[in-house]
């Protein structure tokens, strides 16, 4: 089972850069701006879970920075539980403007912020 597991993540990981979806173009200006705003997103994640795949294939999309931690890092891991409440990814951690920290997780509700704030 393990095993199996560890081959469709290979798989997803390879289709996933064979197929590696086309980012939008904005002038220079507005893209620094996205550059900036992303600097306040950090996404958790696993390298071959599905679900981040499709989020992280998103931010590649709207030409969004993304910085990825890797949950399976005991450090990040610790953040994830102790900000986010669980171990689940995807999950973006939102730093808002006042400092307040917002930890979202559901890979659809991820696309959607994403979705609507950049694209
Ligand atoms: N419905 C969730 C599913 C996320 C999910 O099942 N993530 C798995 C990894 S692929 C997970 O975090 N499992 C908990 C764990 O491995 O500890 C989504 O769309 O984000």
């Amino acid at each position: 089972m393990k095993f199996v597991r560890w081959f469709l993540g290979r798989v997803i990981l390879l289709l996933n850069a064979v197929f590696t979806p086309k980012s939008m173009t904005r002038s220079a200006l507005e893209q620094s701006e996205v550059n900036v705003a992303a600097e306040k997103l950090r996404l958790y994640q696993f390298d071959a879970c599905p679900f981040c795949v499709k989020v992280r294939r998103s931010a590649k999309r709207l030409a969004l920075p993304l910085k990825t931690l890797d949950a399976k890092k005991a450090e990040f891991e610790q953040e994830l539980i102790q900000g986010g409440g669980k171990r689940k990814v995807p999950c973006l951690r939102i730093e808002k403007e006042d400092g307040h920290v917002e930890w979202m997780y559901e890979s659809t509700d991820i696309i959607q912020y994403l979705e609507k704030r950049f694209a």
